[in-house]
């Protein structure tokens, strides 16, 4: 490992650095030429679609976007190294199981099928029909289908996923956890109930007409740096944007544009924020509830839009009105004087749009959270209009389209019953188990199977120790999956590792190269063409692999399969009967860019069961009372799980978060300063970290204390390393999202 350091990063977010960093991880995959080719070809109308985010692209005709962690992304799929039969014969898995995630990724791409042998403990080659025959008796051997699970990563293509959840359903059961369920599911289920819909309401071009904008709990700088681009010609043109997060995040602050000669020569790059609030974490309900109420007390709602097209607007004035400024004041940990600073913009503005991410979605009033700030854009009316609206910004590149096409463990009856009609069968219609009712029936033997479409489960999800022994518990855990990573190496009784082919590569299926669809973080549904050679010529598309799964388990099956994956535009004339809004696929999903899923709001129509936009009131009070106190004479921090500058969820590139200053080290724990005087401290000493929930507690061991710019009493790490603390019962009261950003901790000198 590398020498640690920590040191206050001053620099734009972008810029050389981005470059640098750039070609050191091309290098590192040995793949200099190759890549740089490859990256030309990303986000184009005729490339693949770039696997880092699920930012949009702009419009056709715009030139390649530099971005450093869309670079990382590729590169990694994209690199030279091999899994081999000869590394699982060299390893065992006993040895495997002490190397570190960073390790296991940078072993490179995997190559052929392999089974767990428990004599040897190690895992041995085995052929692709022979593996679909092991899984197949496993199924087919269940007591019920839902001792099943199926669980799904957002990389996932429309066209495999589509498949997938059809095969998952003839099968007979709706156990469909994803990774949605961990990442917006609250933004799904709160949305609708607000406006009618669980998606984002701009495109793109809004953020060029937007005069204000409010970010609240995203780093775009890491997670989606190409916003970045966008951000900094809002403000270039004098777009006010409010950036609410508890943690100075440099990506918001500044951003040299690689693409600009003059930004990049000088070296200083634009301002982002114009105003940067650093709230306590868990504090944006109050802060939306704040900013209503200024709009309420001291500004001019939307009179018209309200009157025309809202509904339960006297109640959540009321609300609103009821909540004494000293509580929304403790709550979000902003000051009323910031409330007017606030309030002004956001009423001067003509056009205002909201953007999300994880800092809002992994609380456990989330949903309130979300709808509270809809309330805040519906009270000046900025939905349905030119630069105004709500943004969730989303993570993995397609984890809004497979959500489209179904992977859902709550599917609705009417798309039910419109897959029953097309493929001849009768769906079942009970819920299945999201991320967190998985886990538990893994634990106590109700699942016994797991498979997993992508994704590293085992360390992506709340309280590691409960995941694990659940993984372990099952008698057989199937992964499909491009790199090595913790979740092969915490195996069922029986473990399958399927290899596939990635976005970047060419998939031919009947002699000819076939192409998939995503849908990114704004409704745009466009093409993806893989232009590589696969890492291995034995690794099959997802799409085969689920159609020859399905062959081997439902020999009943009226589906035509193998007739399917021939052509994916089959699958697509398929999806077209089935899914709302995608007829004519197929003509219109080949336009350059492809097109725009109708969303009802935008044109002001609101599917909801009022048929109105829903004010939905939440009292702050109510909320204070039931939060948790634990019972200790500590004091407690609230500990919030992020992402490091180097890492694509649980995939660990290295050890820099450069924008936060820190090199060479993961397990840090970042602490305001004077708190670790109160408490005795300094940076760069050890503490163990541990967690207080109702059921006990948890503990993480080992992680330095760096003094950051973050509220007092307000702590944050890096996922998945503190994922050990969250616990499985801690989630959104609605959504059941884990509480990965609000864990209640204390600390002591380890
Ligand atoms: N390079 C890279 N790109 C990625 C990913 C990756 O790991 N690496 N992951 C992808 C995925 S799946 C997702 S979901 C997205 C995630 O992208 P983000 O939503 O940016 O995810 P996090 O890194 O978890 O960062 C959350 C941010 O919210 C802030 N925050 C935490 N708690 C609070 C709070 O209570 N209130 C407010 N206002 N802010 C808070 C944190 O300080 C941090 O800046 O990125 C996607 N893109
Ligand atoms: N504490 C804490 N926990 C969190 C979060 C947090 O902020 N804090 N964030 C949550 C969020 S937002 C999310 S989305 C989840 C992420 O949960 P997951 O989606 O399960 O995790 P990833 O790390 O993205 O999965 C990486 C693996 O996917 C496989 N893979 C990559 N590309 C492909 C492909 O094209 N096809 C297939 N089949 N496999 C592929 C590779 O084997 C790689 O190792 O984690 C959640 N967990
Ligand atoms: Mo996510």
């Amino acid at each position: 490992m590398a020498d640690v350091k920590i040191k206050h990063y001053t620099q734009p977010a972008g810029g050389w650095g981005a470059l640098r960093a750039t070609l050191q991880h091309l290098r590192h995959e040995g793949i200099v030429a190759a890549g740089t080719a490859l990256l030309l070809k990303s986000n184009q109308a005729e490339g693949f679609d770039c696997p880092g985010c699920a930012w949009p692209e702009p419009d056709a005709h715009s030139t390649f976007e530099f971005c450093e962690n869309g670079a990382k992304a590729v590169a990694a799929e994209a690199t030279s190294k091999r899994v081999t039969r000869d590394f699982f014969a060299a390893h065992a898995v006993s040895y495997l199981a002490k190397q570190d995630d960073c390790f296991l990724e940078d072993q490179g791409r995997l190559t052929e099928p392999m089974v767990y042998d428990p004599e040897s403990d190690h895992y041995r080659p085995i052929g692709w029909e022979a593996a679909f025959a092991r899984i197949a008796e496993h199924l087919r051997g269940l007591a019920s289908p839902d001792e099943a699970i199926f669980y799904t990563s957002g990389r996932t293509s429309n066209e495999a996923a589509f498949l997938y959840q059809l095969f998952v359903r003839e099968f007979g059961t709706n156990n469909m956890p994803d990774c949605s369920n961990m990442c917006h599911e609250p933004t799904s289920l709160g949305m609708p109930e607000s406006i009618g819909i669980g998606k984002g309401t701009v495109t793109l071009e809004d953020f060029d007409h937007a005069d204000t904008l409010l970010l609240f709990g995203h780093n775009p700088g890491t997670n989606h740096p190409r916003m970045l681009g966008t951000l900094r010609q809002a403000a270039k043109r004098g777009c006010q944007i409010l950036v609410f997060n508890p943690l100075r995040e440099r990506g918001l602050e500044r951003f040299a544009n690689p693409q600009d000669p003059v930004e990049m020569l000088t070296n200083h790059g634009a301002q982002i924020a114009s105003h940067y609030y650093q709230p306590k974490i868990g504090g944006d309900l109050a802060i939306a509830l704040g900013i209503s109420r200024w709009i309420l007390e001291e500004g001019t709602p939307d009179a018209a839009f309200i009157a025309e097209h809202t509904h339960g607007f006297a109640a959540f004035r009321d609300s609103v009105l009821n909540t004494p400024w000293a509580q929304i004041e403790e709550m979000s940990g902003l000051s009323r004087a910031d409330f007017q600073e606030i309030g002004r913009i956001y009423e001067r503005g003509r056009s205002a749009i909201v953007t999300w991410g994880m800092g809002i979605t992994q609380h456990k009033h989330a949903v309130a959270t979300i709808q509270m700030l809809i309330n805040m854009l519906l009270l000046k009316g900025n939905m349905g209009k030119p630069g105004a609206g709500a943004a969730p910004i989303r993570g993995h590149s397609n984890v809004q389209g497979d959500r489209t096409m179904g992977i859902y463990e709550q599917p609705s009856p009417a798309f039910l019953h419109k897959l029953g009609a097309e493929f001849g069968f009768n769906p079942p219609q009970k819920h299945g188990f999201d991320v967190v009712a998985s886990i538990a029936a893994m634990l106590d033997g109700r699942a016994r199977v797991f498979f997993g479409m992508g994704g590293n489960f085992a360390n992506a999800t709340p309280d590691t120790a409960k995941a694990h022994a659940a993984l372990r518990q099952c008698d057989l855990t199937v992964h499909v999956t491009t790199k090595l990573n913790r979740s092969h190496i915490v195996h069922g009784k029986e473990a399958l590792i399927l290899p596939c082919l990635g976005r970047t590569e060419i998939d031919i299926q009947n002699g000819n190269p076939q192409g998939v669809t995503v849908e990114d973080s704004m409704s745009m549904v466009h093409i993806s063409q893989g232009m590589k050679e696969p890492a291995s010529p034995h690794l099959m598309s997802e799409c085969a692999i689920v159609a020859h799964l399905a062959v081997a388990t439902l020999p009943g099956s009226r589906t035509p399969w193998l007739d399917l994956i021939a052509d994916y535009d089959r699958i697509r004339d398929r999806i077209a009967r089935v899914v709302d809004g995608f007829e004519d696929f197929n003509q219109r999903v080949h336009r350059p860019r492809g097109f725009h899923l109708h969303l009802p709001p935008r044109s002001r129509i609101w599917p909801t069961a009022t048929g109105k936009a829903n004010f939905l009131a939440h009292d702050l009070g109510a909320l204070r009372a039931e939060r948790f106190a634990p019972q200790t004479d500590k004091r407690v921090f609230t500990l919030m799980s992020i992402r490091s500058h180097d890492q694509y969820n649980t995939t660990i590139y290295g050890f820099d978060d450069r924008y936060r200053g820190v090199s060479g080290i993961r397990k840090v724990c970042f602490m305001n300063a004077a708190d670790m005087q109160d408490m005795g401290f300094q940076a760069g000493d050890q503490v163990n970290i541990t967690s207080h929930w109702t059921d006990g507690e948890r503990q993480a061991m080992g992680f330095m204390l760096v003094a950051y710019d973050i509220p007092q009493g307000c702590l944050a790490g890096y996922y998945p390393e503190l994922n050990v603390l969250v616990p499985l019962s801690s989630h959104d009261d609605r959504a059941h999202t884990p509480t990965s950003k609000s864990i209640a901790v204390t600390l002591a000198a380890a």
